[in-house]
């Protein structure tokens, strides 16, 4: 009896000491499995006699009840411990800042940053995005645009021209978005209301020229189109994309083929400590060039002079990027140096828009 009392007491005491689950286990498995040490005293039941079976074998079960619960007590016990290590050491901060993702951790480019905000301006007006090859014919680049044969006005674009052809055709890569203007014109009915961003490339590199570059150009061809609406249509652009609520322009004469008449248009300014606001101060800043479409343009589209009118701007997309966005430099816009675009890069899944912001 004394010996089940003294197992009792060193299973109680190892099942309390026992450090984690798979030591109590051993336990169970020691005390109560097939040749555990309490199994055992039962399987010596059947050879006691009868009288002394009975309360032995009640006093073996009631140890056997006693440890089993001890057993199960401790394991619970030790199932939270372990709950509790673990949650103290998995704990998440939660005030800590999102982790930048795979999705989010490239950058958008200045360039299509600015055509993105472009569209979302130019869509809120009702106009379309058009777009068009960058290899074009001297029929749809120059001639269909009013730029005569051997006029000098060809020769001002510095061209790059491909190798003639069997028929003679010289293709070229486009000096303008204005051919796909042209394309637009002849394909749909007027109304027309579209702008046409994109690459265009001219044979002339400096500190302010890259051979290739970006423009966007906007065209209206309607029964009554106007240079009113043409003066309002910029002016609500020049406010949407310079994020300023009033924006003086001037409209100075100039000279393209495809307009009549045409002009330049420079915007308010002020220059103050090497930095450019909109909007405000005394200074003027010439930003694009537009005028009325040349009815020669309108016919060589297969439009009728006579039945509707068009006006149209162009501008150059580098150019404006660089102001809006403070960039001094062109050069770095073409040269893929992943530490300016993390500089000036914008966040892709920050689209502009105009109800949420443009650069916000
Ligand atoms: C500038 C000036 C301009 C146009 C582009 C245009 C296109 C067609 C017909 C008539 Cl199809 N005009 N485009 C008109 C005026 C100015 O660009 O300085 N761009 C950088």
């Amino acid at each position: 009896m004394s010996d089940l009392a003294q197992l009792e007491t060193e299973l109680m005491g190892e099942i309390a000491q026992a450090a984690n689950e798979e030591a109590l286990e051993a336990l169970r498995v020691k005390a109560l499995g097939k040749k555990g040490s309490i199994s055992g005293l039962l399987a010596t039941l059947g050879s006691l006699a009868p009288e002394d079976r009975k309360s032995f074998g009640a006093t073996i079960n009631a140890v056997k009840d006693r440890v089993t619960e001890a057993l199960g007590t401790r394991r619970i016990t030790l199932k939270d411990a372990a709950l509790d290590a673990r949650l103290a050491a998995e704990r998440a901060d939660v005030t800590l800042p999102v982790r930048e993702g795979g999705l989010e951790a490239g950058r958008i480019h200045p360039i299509s940053q600015v055509m993105d905000e472009l569209t979302a301006i130019f869509a809120d007006l009702g106009f379309a995005v058009a777009e068009g090859p960058d290899i074009e014919s001297d029929d749809y680049n120059f001639t269909k645009l009013n730029f005569p044969l051997g006029h000098p006005a060809r020769e001002m674009h510095d061209t790059f021209f491909f190798a003639a052809d069997q028929k003679g055709e010289r293709k070229l890569l486009r000096t303008h978005t204005s051919p796909v203007q042209v394309r637009t014109m002849l394909r749909e009915k007027p109304p027309i209301r579209v702008i046409c961003p994109g690459r265009t490339y001219r044979c002339d590199s400096d500190q302010t020229h890259t051979p290739m570059f970006h423009q966007v150009e906007g065209l209206v061809i309607d029964r009554e189109a106007n240079l009113g609406q043409l003066k309002w249509v910029l002016e609500e652009f020049c406010k949407a994309f310079f994020e300023v609520p009033h924006v003086k322009m001037r409209f100075r004469p100039s000279f393209f083929p495809f307009t009549e008449p045409s002009m330049e248009v420079d915007i308010q300014c002020s220059r103050k400590g090497g930095e450019i606001r909109f909007g405000e101060g005394e200074d003027w800043l010439e930003i694009l060039g537009c005028g009325m479409v040349h009815p020669n343009v309108l016919k060589n589209c297969g439009l009728d002079p006579d039945a509707v009118q068009g006006y149209a701007w162009g501008m150059g997309i580098d150019r404006i990027a660089m102001l809006k966005y403070g960039m001094p430099d062109l050069r770095p816009f073409f040269e893929a140096d992943i530490r300016w675009l993390k500089h000036y890069g914008f966040r892709p899944l920050d689209l502009p828009s105009l109800a949420a912001g443009l650069s916000a």
